[in-house]
């Protein structure tokens, strides 16, 4: 004969709302299984089977208001043992498993809400009903704090099992940044070779080194790239009679090293370009003294050496040491300390081509300065139009520590003293 199931003793909540039906007619429950999750405005709790069976019939739908002795289901006992109780409740009452302390619960199921694992800050009661998984997986996502709604599953049919509930909250531990991190679906494992040829290259170290950090900062900084254009006539022409010059000791006298003079310029003119947010994202570090990092391209991968105390070298000093780092990044001579206590970066693709880029900032630095091919250009004086050497430059700032008014002012701050390139010589 069915038995009817109804809601247990569940402190002191005299309507709560049904926000999750975990069983249907015809399902074969075990005692102590969760049949419904009710919410309060305090607590979550889910209300186990007091027995076991096959669930005749389900009396209660999502949205329902309900209160002790409101009838959930009809159940065709197993005959299997009952599931112990505490509670002193009709006998057909079962033990809620309750969130809140004051429930008379068994087992905390649900951690309050307030300790959640937070890939979900708040979970969506609809979309996490209507995910479809299993009593259990809905169990393990409630316990973790996991919005099942948001969760990629790749059982079959889309049903989402265990496993992807873990690959979902690794992968909120690692991108996460202690503001709510990001939820993202994982990447599925693709059989390429059904549509052609291919060949695997593992990545090197390098690669996965720099792409751990690329992602990091891309997904964690809140970045925008301000572009602009420096008038560098004036500064090529010196470059082409210092390079004539510096030849024969040996020493090439490039663009680069006008580029680090010149933000090294723009650093003292707007110092917060020269700091840090610290851990806690509470305090600004800024720095009183001068590293600029180079991005550098090898065979195995990007490299980014920096050239200390820029501030106290003059152009041509900083031109020979560029030369002895972008020679010891290609032949892997860098120790990590080379590359450390960098201020700023710059990233130079003008000797490949291209017109502009988005950098991605190296972080804890706040902004990486792109630079791109320069080109002849007509340009309006006014009466008429002058051919002359333009180079773009792309910005990347993160927004937290810089405002978009100083992004600006930092670029037109490089257009005029790489438009005066003696006064970055000394
Ligand atoms: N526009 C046009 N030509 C340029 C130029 C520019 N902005 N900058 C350099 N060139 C030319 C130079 O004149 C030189 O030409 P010649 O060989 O005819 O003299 C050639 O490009 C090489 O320049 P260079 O020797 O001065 O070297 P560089 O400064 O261009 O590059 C380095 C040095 C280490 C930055 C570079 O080798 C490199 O690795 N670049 C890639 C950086 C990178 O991968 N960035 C991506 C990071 S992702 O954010």
């Amino acid at each position: 004969m069915a038995k009817e199931i109804v809601i247990p003793d569940i402190g002191d909540f005299d309507s709560v709302e049904v926000i999750e039906v975990l069983v249907e007619a015809g399902d074969t429950i075990a005692a102590e299984d969760s049949l419904i999750s009710v919410e309060s405005d305090k607590a979550t709790m889910e209300i186990p089977a007091p027995e076991a069976g096959v669930v005749v019939e389900v009396n209660v739908a999502v949205g329902d208001q309900v209160s002790q002795g409101s009838l959930i289901m009809l159940l065709e006992p197993s005959g299997d043992a009952p599931a112990e109780t505490t509670a002193a409740t009709p006998e057909t009452a079962t033990t809620p498993v309750a969130s809140k302390p004051a429930a008379p619960a068994s087992q905390p199921v649900a951690p309050p809400p307030q300790h959640r694992l937070s890939p979900t800050a708040k979970i969506d009661e609809i979309s996490f009903s209507r995910a479809y998984a299993s009593p259990s997986v809905r169990k393990f996502a409630r316990e973790l704090g996991v919005d099942l709604g948001r969760v990629a599953g790749s059982g079959r049919k889309g049903r989402v099992i265990k496993d992807d509930i873990k690959v979902f909250v690794k992968q909120a531990l690692t991108q996460g940044t202690g503001g709510g991190g990001l939820a993202v679906a994982p990447m599925p494992e693709i059989d390429f070779s059904q549509w052609g040829d291919i060949e695997t290259q593992k990545l090197s170290k390098i690669n996965k080194l720099t792409g751990k950090f690329l992602h990091r900062n891309w997904v964690t900084l809140p970045h925008v790239t301000q572009f602009d254009e420096a008038d560098i006539t004036e500064l090529d022409a010196l470059r082409k009679s210092m390079a004539a010059e510096y030849k024969d000791k040996g020493i090439k006298i490039t663009m680069l090293a006008f580029l680090i003079k010149a933000v090294v310029a723009g650093l003292r003119e707007l110092p917060r370009f020269n700091a840090s947010l610290d851990a806690s994202g509470e305090n600004l570090i800024l720095k009183h003294y001068f590293n600029i990092g180079i991005a550098v391209d090898t065979p195995d991968g990007l490299v980014v050496p920096v050239v200390r105390d820029a501030d106290s070298k003059s152009l041509v000093d900083i031109a020979a040491e560029l030369g002895d780092i972008s020679q010891k990044a290609r032949d892997k001579k860098l120790k990590p300390a080379d590359m450390q206590g960098g201020c700023m970066t710059i990233s130079s693709l003008g000797g490949i081509g291209g017109t502009q880029f988005t950098p991605i900032v190296n972080a804890p630095e706040v902004a990486i300065l792109g630079v791109s091919r320069h080109k002849m250009t007509p340009v309006w004086t006014g009466e008429n139009f002058e051919p002359r050497l333009m180079l773009p430059l792309s910005l990347s700032y993160d927004h937290r520590v810089v405002d978009g008014a100083d992004g600006a002012r930092f670029t037109r701050f490089m257009g005029r003293v790489l438009a005066d390139a003696n006064g970055l010589v000394k």
